[in-house]
């Protein structure tokens, strides 16, 4: 059986989450859906990232100790996760024992390979982002952090640094070897000529605990934590079991998709890689950097305050309208603009004229018709079907492979379209009239095999609808199996309609 190991970033805890966070899920989910519904063994990892100064800042500011926060909004996450329907398999938190432990053995294991140093630095830091830039960054970038634009400090200390260097050109040759390592392509393009046109430094990852106290103990000295990165990027392998039990990591590793935005693509598509090679482990299959969801132009951000809750959102329009929005608007690799006017134009067009309407119309005749009992007709695919549906079948692995969500959908809404006009142009109601039972027979169970099938194709991204059109049209106990999507593979029909599937949005 083959496996699936698919990641997110573990989010950070300072606040709680947000669309953009949601996004990612989501997309993650999807996929991960899509590996089940092909038979493969999934391990799907997300989590929260609970160390580091600014979590410690706002555990102070509402009065409370650190873990006691921590573990407060790490159960918001979670809650959210079981709110929009996302299965994960794993859920890790940093502040795990076990995970404290594996990133201390981690840094033990550097420090004998001799790629861990301690060195007297002077350099900028951005307090809030617990992050060093280096003076050219710094010059181009006008003197603030380049990640939150704000003022730098100048300090000066000693620290532990991992020696990125050492591995500087081998990544470089990795990248030029394996072009499909980071996607999409454009990105690519981005880390390998950062690569090319910059010397990596020492990546410091130390903080002292005179400056900052909630962090793992670093294991060479107790005067120091370690850096929030560094720490986090670990949970990818010891949630897979790394230095605890080496079968079951054996079974995981690699991740086959690492998913965030391309705000940490460096953290992972540079340091990342690096800490595996010199941790002598494979690198993962592929690094997923998505696009940011703007709102009013800007990033949407805890730090600039434009934040959309994804509660008030999945209140207002459902789960699953809002998994097909946030899929369908846009390319995986491109950036979005949220409104509440394309997320009313997606509802009111795509689900409720579109899917909603072909779903409650066709059982609405099957039971005037024939009492909701349509019986297995000729196996033949009809002629306006053919097209659309073989387009579906030749596309639809390799596009949900690559993440091409909004490709798919938009071809399986075309075959949507395609049975509604099939609906108009035979005008079933005219045969009724004529006496032609068994032609509308073979119209019903053509249009019921058609919403089966597509039924199967949008579980991914529609969870409940594809589940709730599945009790529809009585198949309680089918699993929902890709190779389920052939042609005539359903017998005879028992339908039974329920109240239509998304109710339009009233704008006025
Ligand atoms: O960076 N649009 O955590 P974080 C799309 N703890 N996605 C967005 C987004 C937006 N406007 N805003 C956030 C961290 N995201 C680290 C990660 S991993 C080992 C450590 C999503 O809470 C997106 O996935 O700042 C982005 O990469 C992530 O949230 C950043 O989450």
């Amino acid at each position: 059986m083959s496996k699936s190991y698919i990641t997110t970033p573990l989010y950070y805890v300072n606040a709680r989450p947000h669309i953009g966070h949601a996004y990612t899920n989501i997309i993650a989910d999807c996929l991960a859906r899509f590996k089940r519904l092909c038979g493969s063994e999934v391990f799907f990892l997300t989590g929260t990232d609970e160390h580091g100064e600014k979590i410690r800042k706002v555990a102070k500011l509402s009065g409370k100790e650190p873990q006691e926060f921590v573990d407060e909004v790490s159960a918001n996450f979670k809650d959210l996760w079981q709110k929009l329907n996302v299965e994960y398999d794993f859920f890790i938190r940093t502040t795990f024992d076990f995970h404290e432990r594996i990133v201390q053995e981690v840094i033990k294991k550097l420090h004998t390979k001799g790629d861990i140093y301690k060195e007297k630095y002077k350099g900028f830091y951005c307090v809030p982002c617990e992050a060093f830039w280096t003076a050219i960054q710094v010059k181009e970038s006008g003197g603030v952090c380049l990640d939150c634009k704000r003022e730098l400090e100048v300090i000066e200390e000693e620290n532990y640094f991992f020696r990125l260097s050492k591995y500087q050109s081998w990544l470089i040759s990795y990248l030029k070897e394996n072009p499909e390592f980071i996607k999409p392509s454009t990105r690519y393009n981005e880390v390998l000529s950062f690569l090319e046109n910059n010397s990596l430094e020492g990546l410091c990852i130390s903080r002292p605990k005179k400056r900052l106290s909630w962090g793992v103990e670093f294991p060479l000295d107790n005067n120091y934590v370690v850096y929030v990165w560094f720490d986090a990027l670990l949970n990818y392998i010891s949630a897979a079991g790394y230095n605890q039990d080496e079968e079951r990591f054996k079974s995981i590793w690699p991740a086959d998709y690492h998913f965030m935005a391309k705000d940490i693509l460096r953290h992972h598509a540079i340091f990342w890689p690096i800490m595996l090679k010199a941790l002598e482990i494979d690198l993962p299959v592929t690094i997923f950097a998505h696009g940011w969801w703007n709102f009013e132009g800007e990033k949407i951000s805890k730090s600039r305050g434009n934040i959309v809750n994804p509660l008030e959102l999945i209140k207002d329009i459902g789960v699953d309208s809002l998994r097909y929005f946030l899929l369908r608007e846009i390319p995986v690799g491109g950036d979005g603009s949220f409104s509440w006017k394309a997320i009313v134009n997606r509802i009111n067009s795509d689900l409720a004229n579109d899917l909603g309407n072909l779903v409650f119309r066709t059982l609405n005749m099957a039971e005037k018709y024939f009492s909701g009992r349509i019986s297995s007709s000729s196996p033949a695919v009809p002629r306006e079907f053919r097209e659309v549906l073989s387009e579906i079948e030749g596309s639809y692995k390799g596009l949900m492979d690559k993440a091409e969500f909004n490709t798919v959908l938009e071809k399986i809404f075309k075959f949507i379209n395609v049975m509604n006009k099939y609906i108009e142009e035979t005008k079933p109601w005219a045969l009724w009239k004529a006496g032609e039972k068994e032609k509308i027979n073979i119209f019903l169970y053509s249009l019921l095999e058609g919403i089966r099938i597509v039924s199967i194709y949008i579980w991914p991204v529609m969870p409940f609808t594809a589940e709730s059109i599945n009790g529809q049209l009585g198949i309680k106990s089918r699993e929902l199996r890709i190779e389920n999507a052939g042609w005539g593979l359903h017998g005879d029909f028992k339908v039974k309609k329920e109240k239509p599937l998304f109710p339009r949005i009233d704008v006025s």
